[in-house]
């Protein structure tokens, strides 16, 4: 049986065409919501990511601000720019992009941002609700994963999920999420000290990817029937291509896709999602801002 292919390309579309019927009645009730991006230094990746936010903003009728730094900037400088964001009551989100360059303390930074307008939801104070299920901002990347699982038509309650990775941004608030009494979901979160990792993985329901090794989990980890969520973004080469590399998941897509009974492309599967998931935390900063709903 071959896989059910959830689109990531077209739930994130769905969604941004929602969006955008709301902030039409936003704007109608005088309210115009604006995401603040801040990009240090000159990474490609970077870029890109800044400006696909960017253009998701533009379609869905949120305003846009963005201020590049260059990558020398100091942690002092970086830290004048987030205050005046955080003053400035016009604008409702803040995000800086990451990785930021290495003499810049991350946690410093993403502690600065208010937690009103920290729409990555990498803020200790709002890290501390989703943990205790109570929901403000859903981190971008774990809420594009389930909004994924629940639009493809599949369930979590009662699943046995296997979580692959135990980053801050994706593995850690995705198990916080998951075993609330709003999924529940039952949790076990495999990393490199895991042992059977591939026995554990295939026993779960729903497996989901996120720790960046391309192509790590293959057909034999995989069980008949499950979902298999793919977070990985790795650049392989290619010889022969255009471009000479390629972007694969963390997933061996080709061969896991003959076993489940879903999968998420890489592109254009959970990377979209995240974008989606960062205009909905838009909205939902410019609504409490203004004191609605
Ligand atoms: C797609 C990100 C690692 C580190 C920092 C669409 C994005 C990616 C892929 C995107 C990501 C990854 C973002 C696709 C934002 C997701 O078509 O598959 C969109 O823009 N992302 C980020 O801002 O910072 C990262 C990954």
């Amino acid at each position: 049986m071959a896989a059910k292919i959830i689109s990531g390309n077209e739930v994130s579309q769905q969604m941004k065409d929602e969006m955008k019927l709301e902030v039409a009645e936003l704007k109608a009730k005088g309210l115009q919501p604006c995401l603040a991006v801040i990009l240090v230094g000159e990474d490609p990746a970077s870029k890109v990511y800044v400006s696909n936010k960017k253009k998701a903003c533009e379609y869905i009728g949120i305003r846009s601000l963005e201020t590049r730094l260059p990558a020398e900037t100091t942690t002092e400088e970086l830290l004048k720019v987030v205050n005046g964001y955080n003053n400035d009551p016009s604008v409702h989100g803040i995000l800086c992009q990451l990785p930021l360059p290495k003499h810049i303390p991350e946690t410093k930074i993403l502690r600065a941002i208010v937690p009103e307008k920290d729409v990555d939801c990498f803020h200790p104070f709002n890290v501390g609700l989703i943990s205790i299920g109570e929901v403000r901002f859903l981190p971008c990347t774990p809420a594009g994963c389930l909004e994924l699982i629940k639009r493809g038509g599949f369930e979590t309650s009662g699943k046995d999920v296997a979580i692959l990775g135990r980053s801050n941004i994706v593995g850690r608030p995705l198990s916080n999420m998951l075993d609330q009494r709003t999924m529940n979901a039952t949790v076990f979160m495999c990393h490199t000290k895991t042992k059977n990792l591939k026995e554990k993985c295939a026993g779960a329901d729903i497996v989901i990817a996120a720790m960046g090794q391309p192509e790590f989990v293959k057909a034999d980890m995989v069980k008949e029937g499950a979902v298999v969520i793919d977070v990985g973004i790795n650049r392989v080469d290619a010889p022969g291509t255009e471009k000479g590399w390629k972007l694969v998941g963390d997933v061996a897509f080709d061969e896991v896709k003959e076993k489940a009974a879903a999968i998420t492309p890489v592109p254009g599967g959970v990377g979209p999602m995240t974008i989606a998931m960062l205009m909905k935390n838009t909205l939902t900063a410019a609504r409490e801002a203004a004191g609605l709903k």
